[in-house]
């Protein structure tokens, strides 16, 4: 069995809480077989925000992102298993909806990059800082996904 132990951090933005896209989005990663570490509904403040977003301070859009990520509730999410941080950003599809494949969530689900339902990490290390951000330790759950053997040779 491969190395299956890599994470990466998802969020359903506001726009997907209101628009009943959470069972949908957790559907995409269970189904593919990913194992949920870590799952909660949270409203994080502006200073927590414009940490996560830390390399966008500065682009024209930062504000109008802060505030779009401030007006509801966000799903914060820890998937894990192999490739998982590529395979996760495969699945969400590209940043602008119009240029993400249909099939993915952003190209089944959105139109504007503004309002585009979902996050996930860039890059393992961005992983990793950011589940850091997110979650404390003792809410990552530690589990055997039973059906592992089905799903890894
Ligand atoms: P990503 O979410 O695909 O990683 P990033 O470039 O990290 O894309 O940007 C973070 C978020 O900022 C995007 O998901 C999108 O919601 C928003 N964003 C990025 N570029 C623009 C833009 O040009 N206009 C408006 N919002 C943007
Ligand atoms: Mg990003």
């Amino acid at each position: 069995m491969s190395d299956t132990v890599e994470r990466t951090f998802i969020a359903i933005k506001p726009d997907g809480v209101q628009r009943g896209l959470v069972a949908k989005i957790i559907a995409v990663f269970e189904q593919r077989g990913y194992k949920l570490v870590a799952i909660k509904m949270v409203c994080p403040s502006r200073e927590h925000l414009e940490v996560h977003y830390d390399d966008l301070r500065g682009k024209p859009f930062f504000q109008g992102l802060i505030e779009f990520m401030k007006s509801g509730p966000i799903v914060a999410m820890v998937w894990e298993g192999l490739d998982v941080v590529r395979q996760g950003r495969k699945l969400l599809g590209a940043t602008n909806p119009l240029e993400s494949e249909p099939g993915t969530i952003r190209g089944n689900f959105a139109i504007d990059t503004g309002r585009n339902v979902c996050h996930g990490s860039d890059s393992v290390k961005s992983a990793k800082r950011e589940i850091a951000h997110w979650f404390n330790n003792d809410e990552l759950c530690d589990y055997t996904l039973e059906l592992k053997k089905s799903i890894y040779e």
